[in-house]
């Protein structure tokens, strides 16, 4: 049902304050960085091998960011998981009890399909499952 790690999701207060430790001192490339209105928030991803690391900053105090970094301050927030056919896994993880936050898969950073299951229901961790669709040609 999972393919791999696709990247760790990291709460920050400010992504230009921190890219300095990850590209200079853990030498780890810059791939992007993106505004999600959706979610509220501003994205930095960075390549660390086969999977990512996804920097999280709130662009409001209403996101879930800003919200986590009150609560527990900043560090790791979620972890994504790749998956292909999204909507099946989802159905399969309801059918196998799980509480989604999200039923059906909405669009995240990257263009990807994204889906995230209550930590409450997955050990105490926010897993997001993550399908990267197909560049075509
Ligand atoms: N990891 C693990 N547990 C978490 C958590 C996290 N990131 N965030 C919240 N929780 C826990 C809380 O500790 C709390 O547990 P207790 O009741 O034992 O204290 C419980 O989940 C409920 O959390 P809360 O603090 O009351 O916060 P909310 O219910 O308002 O929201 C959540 C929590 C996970 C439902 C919400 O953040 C959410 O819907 N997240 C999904 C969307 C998201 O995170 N978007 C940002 C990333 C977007 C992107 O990657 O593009």
């Amino acid at each position: 049902m999972i393919n791999k790690v696709d990247h760790i999701g990291i709460a920050v207060k400010s992504i230009e304050a921190v890219l300095p430790f990850y590209t200079e001192v853990l030498g780890l490339p810059l791939l992007g960085i993106e505004e999600v209105d959706s979610q509220k928030v501003k994205v930095a991803f960075l390549k660390a091998g086969e999977t990512k690391l996804e920097l999280l900053e709130p662009m409001s105090p209403e996101s879930a960011v800003a919200k986590f970094i009150e609560k527990r301050g900043e560090g790791i927030h979620h972890v994504a998981l790749g998956v292909k056919s999204i909507e099946e896994r989802i159905v399969e993880l309801k059918e196998k009890g799980i509480r989604m936050i999200d039923e059906n898969s909405r669009l995240g950073a990257g263009g990807a399909d994204i889906a995230f299951m209550h930590p409450k229901s997955a050990a105490g961790v926010l897993f997001e499952l993550c399908e990267k669709k197909e560049k075509k040609g």
